[in-house]
């Protein structure tokens, strides 16, 4: 086991400050009020000592002694059973396999197309990225009018999967039209929650100053 995992006591995530794979993990983080120490990583280079347990390379990384986990997805759903208090899954199995569900479609396609208008800056490929994550959203309005959370009178980890991208609409370049009303009400309403400012960095807060 490297350095890094022996020397630290409380677990460890490694992160980027403007990365949204990273802020659902610091947004669950915040939700269940984990003590953890946040190492904010710049640009692609992990520490030396946590490229061979991470053969991806990728924030955010979580180490926990010698449990080292990558992938947003896996690092949330550990934390929500190592740490069960506030659950942030339903408990009946249908109602978990849709949520599932849904985290899959998020990482498919709202977080893929925030990548490519991310990556493409200006060129034209982040036009399309931006038409397309915009209709998706507005797509989904009828949902997030349904109740206070997605699908849920609860905050879940589906919330905290979506709140990343709602809060970087502005640095995406996409407004939402009035009819999003629905939308835009939801994602108040998660941004006012102290867990919401509590995950978010220095560099995320300028987004919307
Ligand atoms: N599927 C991964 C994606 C993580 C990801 O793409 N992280 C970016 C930063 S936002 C990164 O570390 N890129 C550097 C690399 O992959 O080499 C997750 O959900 O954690």
């Amino acid at each position: 086991m490297s350095n890094i995992a022996n020397r630290r006591s409380v677990m460890t995530l490694f992160s980027n400050q403007l990365c949204t794979h990273s802020h659902r993990v610091r947004m669950v983080l915040a939700e269940k009020s984990i003590n953890i120490d946040i190492v904010d990583v710049k640009g692609p280079d992990l520490p030396e000592d946590l490229l061979d347990l991470n053969p991806y390379n990728s924030v955010p990384t979580l180490v926990d002694r010698d449990l080292v986990l990558y992938d947003s997805r896996v690092i949330i759903e550990y934390l929500d059973e190592r740490f069960p208090h506030p659950p942030l899954m339903p408990v009946d199995p249908v109602t978990r396999a849709q949520f599932r569900l849904a985290l899959f479609r998020l990482e498919r396609d709202w977080y893929t197309m925030a990548e490519q208008i991310e990556a493409a800056g200006e060129k034209k490929p982040a036009l399309k990225a931006r038409k397309i994550l915009k209709e998706s959203i507005l797509s989904s309005s009828e949902v997030f009018g349904a109740k206070p959370y997605f699908l849920s009178d609860e905050l879940s980890l589906v919330d905290c999967t979506i709140a990343p991208i709602l809060w970087r609409l502005p640095k995406y370049g996409i407004e939402l039209p009035k009819e999003a009303a629905p939308i835009a009400k939801y994602a108040q309403r998660i941004f006012d929650r102290p867990s919401f400012q509590q995950s978010l960095t220095e560099l995320e807060r300028e987004i919307r100053q």
